[in-house]
């Protein structure tokens, strides 16, 4: 009975799917998905991203968390428009639902944009399957997390377009191996590009910011 319950939820939530992926293509908006657990550095990694690509690239934030605006708040000081959308009133859900992303990029307006980040609500599980319309999904994976979670999450890196090992910066001080954690990546998914970067000291930024003008460009052709 769970199952069916379950599978109707996802079915519901993959309508409204294609839905908001029309709605991206009529507004010729890129759209990426962002995940990973909590603490491994989405917003900071956004922050400094959002400082590379402005204002070349029209850029809108969809940031969610279960309570709070900090991550909100945190954004804004880059000069993005950025909403945020929290869980708790919906039960605390631990993930972004297509229909919640249609309503915030209805309230955020993505006429005058190029690309739309969704900062996912920090889980390693439920987000991988709930598609939202996004043209890409992104994990981020930071040092201090162990190289095993690959293997631990699989579906999460499974359907991840790109990965990020983040908090480089951390590596002479912790026994973490980035180049088996980069292996246990590619094992659950073998065309992964990996970009080992610091969200801190900006590290290794070049292939990551070429890679989302490269995807921006090929969807929107800006
Ligand atoms: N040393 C280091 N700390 C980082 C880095 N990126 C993020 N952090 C810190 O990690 C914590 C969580 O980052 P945050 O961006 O809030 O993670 P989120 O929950 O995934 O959005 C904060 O204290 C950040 O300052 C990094 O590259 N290096
Ligand atoms: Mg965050």
């Amino acid at each position: 009975m769970e199952i069916n319950i379950q599978k109707r939820v996802l079915e519901a939530n993959e309508t409204q799917a294609q839905k908001n992926r029309n709605f991206f293509k009529d507004q010729n908006v890129f759209v990426i998905n962002m995940m990973s657990s909590p603490g491994s550095g989405k917003t900071q990694t956004l922050c400094r991203t959002l400082e590379k690509l402005m204002p070349a690239i029209r850029t809108g934030v969809i940031v969610g968390d279960i309570c709070t605006t900090n991550d909100a708040d945190r954004l804004a000081v880059t000069g993005v428009k950025v909403t945020q959308i929290n869980t708790d009133q919906f039960g605390g859900d631990c993930h972004l639902s297509a229909n919640l992303i249609f309503d915030a990029a209805k309230k955020l307006g993505c006429d005058d944009l190029d690309l739309l980040i969704v900062e996912n609500i920090g889980n390693l599980v439920c987000p991988a399957e709930f598609d939202i319309g996004e043209d890409v999904r992104v994990v981020v994976l930071s040092v201090t997390e162990g190289e095993d979670k690959p293997l631990k999450y699989p579906l999460m890196f499974r359907v991840a377009d790109a990965a990020i090992l983040n908090k480089i910066d951390l590596l002479p001080y912790l026994d973490f191996d980035a180049p088996l954690a980069v292996d246990n990546m590619k094992k659950v998914h073998s065309r992964l590009p990996v970009f080992e970067i610091s969200a801190k000291t900006q590290e290794g930024f070049e292939p990551w910011i070429e890679w989302i003008k490269l995807k921006v460009f090929e969807k929107t052709g800006r």
